[in-house]
């Protein structure tokens, strides 16, 4: 059994904890923190009793957690993740490793000079079946090698402090991560073209976006992000390779006839969407503990996707094709 401690009990981590304690198999979890400690007990009762603490640190620290799972705001996780690594203890972190292109860099070398695999980031889209599906038919050869990607990332609304660049560190991080992965290659370059304003909009936002991404063997990735589409959460994705095209399925559900129109329902929000690849991440995280390996995202992804983010965000403000300049990949993350 893996005991577990969880950093962070908002919306999300509570989320975590339900799914480590009613449907993970090999995992408990022991310990909970949350800089406000009614929202910490909160979360406790969910595990069915578990030690309450404020400070992070402490719950890194406690011997009974094996662990960490973070789950506290981005711009909380390099503290944390730091101590981490000092403990020796594997994590589980939530989506962004830190929340600016240095500090993932100072994490990456941490975990390097540990000298073991210890941090897995929370990209979960690479666990969903529709993007694994194409990522097994392109490695098949079948199709040939990869050319262009055709995608879009809508949702039916969002907040009103959402602003145009959170359409990158926010919505489009999840291609940022996934595509390259998908394609096995790393990017070269950002733009990004703004299309005429949505009336659902506001001043400080942008929406929709086309964000344009070249990867180093040439590959053309078109992304719509479009956060104000109204009609539902709806992600696509399109390889055209050289010998076949190759469009992601969706989640699937019955189409129905009514009123003289053949319906099928899109989902309308990323948690019933990738329910299945939140799941599926977070148990082969704990089955990988057992071998000591971590075989998902790593932290060299949340530097990656951290560096692309940031060029992306450049490109909107210059509206030029902005390089995309990252360290070499260390030995250790190949
Ligand atoms: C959310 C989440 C969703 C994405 C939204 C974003 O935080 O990451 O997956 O579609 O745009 O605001």
């Amino acid at each position: 059994m893996l005991n577990v401690g969880v950093i962070g009990c908002g919306g999300m981590g509570k989320d975590h904890i339900k799914r480590l304690t009613e449907k993970i198999q090999g995992a408990q979890v022991v310990a909970v923190s949350d800089v406000f400690e009614e929202g910490a007990k909160e979360a406790a009762k969910i595990a069915g009793g578990a030690k309450v603490y404020t400070d992070g640190k402490d719950l890194i620290n406690d011997p009974d957690v094996d662990a960490v799972f973070i789950v506290s705001p981005g711009f909380a996780h390099t503290e944390s993740l730091l101590q981490a690594i000092e403990a020796g203890k594997r994590v589980f972190c939530e989506k962004p490793l830190a929340t600016t292109a240095d500090d993932c860099k100072k994490i990456v070398e941490a975990e390097v000079a540990s000298g073991k695999h210890l941090i897995q980031l929370g990209f979960m889209r690479r666990y969903d079946k529709g993007y694994v599906q194409v990522k097994e038919a392109l490695k098949s050869g079948e199709y040939g090698e990869p050319l262009i990607l055709h995608c879009t990332h809508r949702n039916p609304e969002v907040g009103t402090n959402y602003n145009t660049p959170m359409a990158v560190h926010d919505t489009a991080i999840h291609e940022i991560d996934t595509l390259h992965w998908l394609v096995d290659d790393e990017y070269e370059s950002a733009q990004v073209i703004m299309p005429k304003v949505t009336k659902y909009s506001h001043s400080e936002l942008k929406d929709p976006q086309i964000m344009l991404l070249r990867t180093k063997r040439g590959i053309c990735i078109d992304v719509e992000v479009f956060v104000n589409c109204k009609f539902g959460y709806d992600i696509n994705c399109e390889v055209v390779c050289e010998d076949g095209a190759i469009k992601m399925a969706q989640p699937s559900y019955p189409s129905i006839r009514k009123d003289a129109a053949v319906s099928t329902k899109i989902d309308t929000d990323c948690f019933v969407r990738f329910k299945d690849a939140y799941d599926t991440e977070v148990q082969n995280w704990v089955e990988c503990a057992k071998d000591g390996v971590i075989n998902g995202p790593t932290a060299w992804d949340g530097y990656l996707a951290a560096v692309t983010a940031d060029a992306l965000v450049k490109a909107q403000e210059t509206g030029q094709i902005e390089p995309i300049h990252t360290d070499e990949k260390p030995e250790f993350y190949k």
